[in-house]
């Protein structure tokens, strides 16, 4: 089945969680551990990627690992590099919404677009917005932030990825946020619009994640939380709180 068809059956029923594996920030092997925890531990499945230090070599290998452990999906977050792999189950293909360059809107998806299309690659379609405070991938993608009050552009934006046909709409604040984005915000862009909602950035116990899922997020991204040594208490916790 497709991963998007995966993905969408499952927030139907339920809130869906998805682990964020960043290739240079730990060796293919400890990934391939992280990823089977992570995946007894009820996770969704897997986006692989990061806004800066991913090679091709990196990549690889930690995609290689990563699908020698799971069967669950293991999809392409991409950041600025070029590096790919063929073994991925879906790319997320971003485009980021509120980038002052045109390169990240939608220069870089024109570069990559009918490669992917002739691989026969399934893309996932999604307007990525970046709030303050934005971290690397807002001080990267070069992004307008949307400040953390600022409601209006929020559901704005998400009303124009809507209408361009979009498949997911995703609310990010930074990989390493020490806040998440506003769960109000999170609440007037599902008034605002019918796209499932991805929510990232700084979540990192199970009663923040508990917010943003009562404030109608679909799909919760954590990163940063499984790069800690003991992180597993804490990811079952954030598990549990999003999919019950
Ligand atoms: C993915 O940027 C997030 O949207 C990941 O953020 O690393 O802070 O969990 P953390």
């Amino acid at each position: 089945m497709q991963v998007q068809s995966i993905l969408r059956e499952t927030i139907a029923v339920r809130p869906a969680h998805l682990t964020l594996v960043d290739p240079p920030k730990q060796t293919p092997e400890r990934a391939a551990e992280i990823v089977q925890a992570a995946d007894q531990l009820g996770t969704d499945g897997f986006l692989v990627g990061g806004t800066t230090g991913v090679s091709q070599t990196n990549l690889l290998e930690t995609v290689a690992a990563i699908k020698s452990v799971t069967k669950k999906p293991v999809i392409f977050f991409p950041g600025e590099g070029k590096a790919f792999s063929m073994s991925f189950d879906a790319v997320l293909f971003l485009s980021l919404l509120n980038s002052r360059n045109v390169k990240f809107v939608m220069r870089s998806q024109a570069q990559s677009a009918l490669i992917l299309k002739k691989l026969g690659v399934e893309v996932i379609s999604v307007g990525y917005l970046v709030v303050e405070p934005g971290m690397s991938v807002g001080e990267v993608g070069e992004a307008d932030l949307v400040r953390r009050d600022d409601f209006w552009s929020a559901g704005s934006y998400a009303a124009a990825a809507e209408i361009m046909g979009m498949d997911f709409f995703y609310l990010e604040c930074g990989s390493g946020s020490p806040v998440t984005v506003p769960p109000d915000m999170v609440r007037a862009v599902k008034k605002a619009v019918d796209l499932p909602v991805i929510v990232g950035g700084g979540i990192r116990t199970a009663a923040v994640a508990k917010q943003l899922i009562s404030a109608g997020a679909d799909i919760i991204v954590t990163g940063t939380v499984i790069e800690r040594h003991e992180y597993r208490q804490r990811l079952s916790e954030i598990i549990r709180a999003v999919t019950g």
